[in-house]
């Protein structure tokens, strides 16, 4: 039996990527914080419905300690980076701790694999937002780097990181270079779950309006289901390649926020509150990804459109407030 680590297995993709793995036969461990062990309900619904079939240990991504004794003990076979401080507004604020635990945490997975399990097969959670003030449209793996955030910039060292473990060590490492995913499991303060979750609170009564920033920001918005396969299929190729996952269709956020409130019969206009405060000091305007090379090289294609996306978001939502 395949052991696969999970950092980040409480996130959205983690939750997906173990309904994925376990469907496959895998052990699973997973890295929690040791405050989610503390506030299961609050930290861990995501996961909730999978606790029993799999191996949770706390370690934080600021440790090297903590996470070179969980590699020494468990040996994986495969290990997804995906913990990682991800919303690129708060990064902003807090560009050190953003940086630093991104950077370093990553690091220190690599480092421990290097030393207590170096045929372990190594995915990292780099990001679309690497590209940010993108030098071509749409984007692919040759596409230079132009990181506009804190955030993007901790990626876009992450992925040298990679790169480097791989050409200096040997290691069987890689990226994921995905661009936007969504679902019913993202978080409240990304842009499709707040409008998604405020359709579905307007609808029922329970708010009037919703704040926005840049409605005219562009991203190429697909499923997390969809997303976690290519990072499993990247993995399982006998050689380790850096991979763009993207659907190659890109809406602004104001199409999203449309789709979301036409679905429940709502006019956006009559609720929307445009609010300066939350626009970002630099902006990416664009995201559009060509994952050409993830379809030809591994079969990779979604299979979930933005409409279906954006129907499962708000369903999901009026189902939640609803209770
Ligand atoms: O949903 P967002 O916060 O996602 P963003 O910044 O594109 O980053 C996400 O995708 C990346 C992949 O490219 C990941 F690496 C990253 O971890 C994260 O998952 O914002 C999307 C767009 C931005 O242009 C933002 O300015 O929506 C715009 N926006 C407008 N009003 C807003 C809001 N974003 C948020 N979060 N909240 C608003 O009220």
């Amino acid at each position: 039996m395949k052991k696969a680590l999970i950092t980040g297995i409480t996130g959205q993709d983690g939750s997906y990527l173990t309904e994925l793995l376990l469907s496959k036969g895998y052990e699973i461990h997973g890295i929690v914080r040791h405050v989610a062990l503390e506030h299961p309900q609050a930290r861990m619904w995501r996961i909730r419905h999978l606790l029993d079939r799999i191996h949770i240990h706390s370690a934080s991504m600021e440790s090297y300690a903590s996470i070179f004794n969980i590699i020494a003990e468990i040996k994986p076979d495969e290990c997804y980076h995906l913990a990682a401080q991800s919303y690129v507004s708060y990064s902003f604020e807090d560009e050190f701790s953003t940086i630093n635990t991104n950077l370093n945490g990553t690091h220190y997975v690599l480092s421990s694999l290097k030393r207590q399990a170096p045929d372990c097969r190594f995915y990292f959670a780099a990001s679309s937002e690497m590209f940010g003030k993108v030098k071509e449209t749409p984007q692919t793996e040759e596409t230079p780097f132009h990181p506009r955030s804190p955030y993007g910039i901790s990626k876009m060292a992450g992925f040298e990181l990679t790169r480097n473990y791989r050409e200096g060590y040997g290691l069987f490492a890689l990226s994921g270079i995905l661009f936007n995913h969504e679902s019913p499991r993202r978080g409240g303060e990304f842009v499709t779950r707040k409008i998604s979750s405020s359709a579905a609170k307007i609808k029922l009564g329970l708010e009037k309006k919703i704040r926005l920033g840049n409605l005219q920001a562009k991203r190429d918005w697909g499923h997390a289901k969809d997303y976690v396969n290519a990072m499993w299929l990247m993995l399982q190729q006998d050689e380790p390649e850096d991979y763009v996952i993207a659907s190659g269709i890109s809406h602004s956020v104001e199409e999203f926020l449309e789709a979301a409130f036409n679905y429940v019969d709502l006019d956006y206009r009559d609720h929307l509150v445009l609010d300066e405060n939350l626009y970002r000091p630099a902006e990416v305007k664009l995201l559009q990804g060509d994952a050409s090379n993830a379809r030809k090289n591994l079969n990779w294609s979604p299979t979930i459109s933005f409409e279906e996306l954006v129907k499962e978001m708000v369903e999901g939502d009026l189902e939640w407030y609803a209770k």
